[in-house]
């Protein structure tokens, strides 16, 4: 079986986000409107703007999967923008007006300027339509459908959400707190961040390696997570906390308990975060992320004109004040593709069935 992996295309309020999926088993039952769901959940949460009433995202299928269970044949799927209806004058692939929807004040922390530079663009509108955090749309999609796949192997994927413009998260008050602190950003014109945990439970050890680089587990979970439109850290387990203690109080020790079938070895702390020399471990994996406040500040900062070379204030397009609970919903299904990746690595093999029983063997 060939490798898993995706590509996505599509733009902000281009006429739809596509994905294709290569290399998936055959033989998955897919329950659709679970993978609907994960893009609700996405859509959801506290700092949300204008374009999250306009949309109601959902996959439509058109390869890879038949009567609901996938082939073993590449999966495509897209997910319709519905603000292209408004956006079509401007966006059209074959025929559009460029310049009603120019943009030149080029906004700081987003991609607008590096991209022009690079692309040789005088239009950051070519770079932000893609660079948009709504492609992470389609990357849930993908994860989506891949979470499936790890929940029949016993793997299940959760996330939290600890922290908003330096606020703690914190559920007992149903996000009250950080609500008001948003709120405060907002009638500032301001936007804010925070902090994410992401975690992984059933996963078995065994996956990733130590013996190059690019074959170790968290190599990869990080580059998942990091490549999320807005996450400027991703660290493991205790993460940056190591830098301040001991090696005696830094490492997970190990113990051993006599079980019906054999010995098992287990921890009592996770700092390593499930992961060690790029190999899980059979503990739980425990990443984490911060989310930069969105770039886009209603207040503008102060940038330059590629019109005209002179100082401006960055260009205000609608936008979030906050996105980190969608982050976290992205970062879930960014961890389930790279699980499924690394899991899938190691067992080979083409269809469920036999996927099943050799993740059980281990
Ligand atoms: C997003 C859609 C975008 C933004 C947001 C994420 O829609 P629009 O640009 O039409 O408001 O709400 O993107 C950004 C914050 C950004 O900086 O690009 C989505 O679907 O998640």
């Amino acid at each position: 079986m060939g490798e898993l992996r995706y590509l996505t295309a599509g733009e902000s309020h281009g006429r739809q986000l596509t994905a294709i999926i290569d290399g998936f088993p055959a033989g998955l039952k897919i329950d659709i409107s679970a993978v609907n769901a994960e893009l609700k959940r996405r859509q959801q949460g506290i700092g949300r703007g204008g374009r999250m009433a306009i949309e109601s995202d959902a996959v439509c299928f058109t390869a890879g999967v038949r009567n609901s269970v996938t082939t073993g044949n590449p999966i495509s799927f897209y997910i319709e923008n519905k603000d292209y209806d408004a956006w079509r004058p401007y966006m059209d692939c074959a025929a559009c007006d460029t310049e009603s929807k120019k943009l030149t004040r080029v906004r700081p922390g987003h991609a607008d300027l590096a991209g022009c530079i690079k692309y040789g663009h005088n239009d950051a509108r070519n770079v932000l339509e893609r660079a948009s955090a709504r492609e992470t749309a389609a990357r849930t999609a993908v994860g989506a459908v891949c979470r499936q796949l790890l929940f029949a192997l016993g793997v299940e994927i959760s996330s939290a959400v600890l922290s908003v413009g330096g606020v703690k998260f914190t559920e007992p008050d149903g996000g009250k707190t950080v609500a008001a602190a948003v709120e405060k950003a907002k009638a500032d014109g301001d936007t804010l961040g925070g902090g994410i945990s992401v975690f992984a439970s059933g996963v078995k050890a065994g996956f990733g390696s130590h013996t190059q680089f690019d074959k170790k587990a968290d190599y990869l979970i990080s580059g998942c997570l990091m490549s999320i439109q807005g996450v400027k850290s991703v660290s493991v387990g205790l993460g940056e906390g190591y830098a301040d203690i001991r090696g005696s109080k830094a490492h997970d020790e190990i113990f051993v308990r006599q079980g019906v079938d054999g010995a098992k070895y287990y921890r009592e702390t996770n700092n390593a975060g499930g992961i060690e020399g790029g190999i899980t471990n059979g503990e739980r994996l425990v990443f984490n992320l911060t989310m930069k406040p969105i770039p886009t500040l209603m207040k503008g900062l102060r940038t330059v004109d590629i019109a005209t070379g002179g100082a401006a204030v960055a260009a205000a397009e609608r936008s979030d004040v906050a996105a980190v609970q969608a982050c976290a919903v992205v970062a879930e299904n960014a961890l389930a593709y790279a699980l499924l990746k690394l899991i899938l690595d190691r067992t080979g093999g083409d269809y469920m069935g036999e996927i099943i029983e050799r993740y059980g063997r281990y």
